[in-house]
């Protein structure tokens, strides 16, 4: 029984058209928020947070393990605060998915234990065009690679062992938004080495074998008409900051992964790594570059198998534009961060109804005196009521999410032999609210029948229309509030009347949460 138990880990499975996390051999949906990146490192300060998150509904807490307290002497572990985490978590009955705060933390090395930040011989920073140094290890040296991959493997066997019968720990993320700051490459005398040799044939086979299929922003780089041929990276891919970026990239993954690959070979958790996400008109360099950007996709999936997801943190609102983006490449969409904002309830049906995702998580979650209060906890309360549903669907072609707001105020959801017309509650004019607070509104419609449909969410209306031309209208024949207690329908008001405007809508309004 012990490859049974073995087999039983947290892992990735294909449902439809769907990736779903199982946790004990069921799917999971992760209803996540992410610690403050140093609240993690203080079991007092911790003690009040378990309360909160569960006031919020939280399922799941990402949580960093900090390389400088997990090994603060070469070779010297101390697990007392990961124990505690973990320990503390199960009794809460909360999963987590550990953030692994390594040799790179939003570009920077400032997790790194003093033993390694002290000794910049044996392991070598980045450097500048100019030869001056970064706070930054480099990609391109072996002594950090092995010493942050054996750090992580150590954590992967000692989670494994206190935590393979509980399944606490669910998922893990490898590394904190990789990314090259100041220069859009390193330029250590083994990086200017690098640069010079030929371009690795794993990438040119995988670029070429994927051909067809590799995100247009990577193709352009170089034409993508012929096929590339052997050469260093500027005969390749041309010279400029755009080549400069890939190169880095290459050896960011090629790093990534094997610290992912070590942590695996002793525990085979699903793992992850997480985007800064660049702005317009900023060059390689300005942005943390050549992490798992969009147009970088490709060179991420081609170095790095070990790492399941490429993940974007949320701090701009362009939430659909981004989401449409890490959808590419078969890649499932797990959001780590997002701003801790009211439009986050909101987002979270939109995520997990219309890409088919697997978990949300807004950052520093703990940063609020009304948890209960917040949009997030009322949007997971009905998420968490409708997760068997969720996951029964996900993958199916019958659920689909909407998200609106003052500009984008209707979406059509086509259903069978329906249409189903999703409305922002506050063009019907009826809540009084000025149109510039209505905030986002949004939701989840899942197609259980033929005629039959659920829908959760907040400050939505709905109408119905029929693509079937013999008949002209497409009405309510029953219209029922409710909620799932343990995975049934309690069905509570049937609403009529007013509440579904004398049969013409469905209506969850502004402000107010709920199922039908
Ligand atoms: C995030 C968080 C934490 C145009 C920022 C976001 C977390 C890290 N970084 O609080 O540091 O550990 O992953 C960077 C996004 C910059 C905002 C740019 C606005």
């Amino acid at each position: 029984m012990l490859t049974c138990q073995a087999q039983n880990h947290p892992q990735l499975k294909k449902q439809g058209t769907a990736v779903q996390l199982t946790v004990k051999g069921k799917p999971f949906l992760v209803l996540g928020g992410e610690l403050g990146n140093s609240s993690a490192s203080s079991l007092p300060y911790m003690k009040d947070i378990w309360a909160t998150v569960k006031q919020m509904h939280l399922n799941t807490v990402l949580t960093p393990v900090y390389w400088e307290l997990l090994e603060p002497a070469e070779g010297k572990f101390d697990f007392t605060l990961v124990d505690s985490i973990i320990y503390q978590a199960r009794r809460h009955d909360l999963h987590l998915v550990l953030l692994w705060f390594g040799a790179w933390k939003n570009s920077m090395s400032c997790y790194a234990p003093a033993w390694v930040k002290k000794d910049q011989q044996r392991f070598p920073r980045a450097q500048k065009q100019d030869g001056s140094g970064l706070e930054i290890l480099s990609a391109f040296s072996h002594n950090n690679l092995t010493a942050d991959a054996k750090a992580f493997r150590i954590l992967m066997k000692h989670v494994h062992e206190i935590d393979a019968a509980y399944s606490t720990v669910i998922m893990v993320q490898v590394e904190n938004e990789i990314g090259m700051l100041t220069e859009a490459r390193e330029h250590t005398a083994a990086a200017d080495a690098a640069f010079n040799d030929q371009v690795p044939a794993a990438l040119l086979d995988h670029l070429n074998k994927h051909k067809e299929e590799i995100v247009p922003e990577l193709k352009q780089h170089w034409g993508a008409n012929g096929y590339l041929t052997k050469g260093t990276w500027e005969q390749v891919f041309g010279k400029g900051l755009a080549t400069d970026e890939l190169f880095q990239a290459w050896y960011y993954t090629t790093y990534t992964n094997t610290v992912a690959r070590e942590g695996k070979a002793e525990y085979p958790l699903p793992m992850f790594v997480n985007t800064a996400l660049n702005y317009k008109n900023v060059k390689p360099g300005e942005y943390p570059s050549a992490g798992p950007l969009p147009h970088l996709m490709d060179i991420w999936q081609a170095a790095a198998p070990a790492i399941d997801i490429l993940s974007p943190d949320f701090y701009n609102p362009y939430f659909k534009h981004y989401n449409d983006l890490y959808t590419r490449r078969n890649n499932p969409l797990f959001i780590p961060e997002i701003r801790f904002e009211p439009s986050d309830g909101a987002k979270a049906f939109y995520a997990i109804g219309h890409y088919n995702g697997i978990g949300f998580s807004p950052f520093s979650i703990e940063s609020t005196d009304k948890p209960a209060e917040e949009p997030v906890a009322k949007s997971y309360e009905v998420l968490r009521q409708l997760t068997p549903v969720i996951l029964a669907y996900q993958g199916t072609g019958k659920i689909d999410g909407a998200l609106l707001d003052t500009t984008n105020t209707k979406q059509d959801i086509p259903a069978g032999k329906y249409v189903l017309s999703v409305a922002h509650d506050g063009t019907l004019g009826w809540s009084g609210i000025p149109r510039a607070q209505w905030g986002e509104a949004g939701g989840i419609i899942i197609q259980t029948g033929e005629d039959e449909f659920i829908v959760a969410g907040t400050g939505i209306v709905i109408t119905f229309a029929t693509t079937d031309k013999t008949t002209p209208i497409a009405g309510i024949l029953q219209a029922d509030e409710g909620e799932y207690v343990n995975g049934e329908w309690a069905a509570g008001r049937r609403l009529n009347g007013d509440q579904t405007h004398q049969g013409r809508h469905i209506r969850i309004p502004m402000g107010t949460w709920g199922i039908q």
